[in-house]
């Protein structure tokens, strides 16, 4: 399969991040893609291609136009402000608090804008983002076109980017502007089956409350693991979207086995909406030795988890998310596009 790829990801670097008790250096770094780029190149997946640049319309489709604006400005208007280093938020509008008043500070507003401290800006910020989402739309352009699948290698990642917010080092949620394109180009039906340790919040957030776009979630219980607000068993969709938002909450420590006994069934229910395109939240922090993460998947599982999605028998796109082991990243996520592939 064809993989999309820019350069242009490489300017998100040296950013920091708050962690439970440190301010450290960002777990989401540019080498991730560099390994994954490098490891399509020696298994011989297919052709590394640029993608085309699209302006904005599609995102904000999905996101709230004053968000997408929103960002492009944030960098310039932090430098303005005298700041240096990480852009980084550090007041929500939680509880209690107005959420309809936008400040008029670059720095509060990153509050207004996001519900973590975990999507912070330095000067390649933009671009980069900007980047990711032209990837993911040349990529489901490819689809769209008749090939078999294709492996966006978005960086920044997006699932956890709502239709107004950031976090989770994601912007634009560059899956959910996939399946939105793909139904605006005329499809019926998309799934999005996140395989990311981390629970899809914006993916579920934007198609909650709607039947043509099914979302299944396997990811780490929130009860115990970031972004703990969301991804319950009981979040089961709203409205016209009620039975269509699947989520599979599991323990820390879970293996193969039992992450297996989660995806079979996610793929029993995918089958049975049959959906026109799948998109694949591909995240490989379920690896066993993630920095971050708790599930102990091994580097042969991943081979297994193209193979099953193969078995589906759709046009499918990847899309790659989160995975911090980045000497296995390249490994881990080009395991599941060789399994998809049968070889
Ligand atoms: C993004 B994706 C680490 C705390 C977790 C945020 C994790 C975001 C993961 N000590 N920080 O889903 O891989
Ligand atoms: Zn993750």
């Amino acid at each position: 399969m064809k993989t999309v790829y820019s350069p242009l990801h490489a300017g998100h670097a040296g950013q920091m991040e708050l962690v439970t008790s440190a301010i450290v250096p960002g777990f989401e770094k540019p080498s991730r893609a560099e390994f994954i780029k490098a490891r399509v190149e020696s298994e011989n997946l297919g052709p590394i291609v640029l993608p085309l640049e699209h302006d904005l319309a599609a995102a904000k489709r999905i996101h709230k136009s004053d968000y997408i604006d929103f960002l492009p400005t944030v960098w310039p208007q932090w430098v303005a402000s005298g700041h240096e280093g990480t852009a980084m938020p550090f007041t929500w509008p939680t509880r209690g608090l107005r959420g309809d008043v936008p400040p008029k500070r670059v720095d509060a507003l990153l509050g207004y804008y996001s519900f973590d401290a975990g999507a912070t800006f330095v000067e390649g910020t933009w671009a980069a983002i900007k980047s990711s989402y032209d990837v993911a739309l040349t990529a489901a352009g490819l689809v769209k076109g008749g090939e078999r699948s294709a492996f966006a290698l978005c960086r920044p990642p997006g699932h956890h980017a709502g239709a107004g917010f950031m976090g989770g080092y994601c912007y634009i949620n560059n899956a959910a502007v996939a399946a939105q394109w793909f139904l605006d180009q005329g499809a019926k039906r998309i799934s999005i089956l996140d395989v990311d340790y981390h629970h899809g919040n914006g993916t579920q957030e934007i198609f909650y409350d709607r039947a043509d776009v099914q979302v299944l979630n396997l990811h780490g219980d929130p009860l115990v693991e970031y972004p703990f607000f969301l991804g319950h068993a009981d979040e089961r969709g709203a409205g016209d979207g009620e039975g269509f938002n699947i989520n599979y909450p599991m323990p820390f420590g879970t293996d193969w086995d039992a992450w297996n006994a989660s995806l079979e069934d996610a793929c029993g229910k995918l089958a049975a909406y049959a959906p026109d395109i799948v998109i694949v939240s591909l995240g490989v922090d379920t690896f066993e030795k993630d920095p971050i993460s708790q599930f102990k998947l091994t580097s042969p599982d991943y081979p297994k988890i193209g193979r099953r999605i193969a078995k589906l028998g759709l046009p499918t796109l990847f899309v790659m998310e989160g995975g911090y082991a980045v000497e296995e990243i390249g490994i881990n996520a080009v395991g599941v596009l060789t399994g998809f592939e049968d070889r």
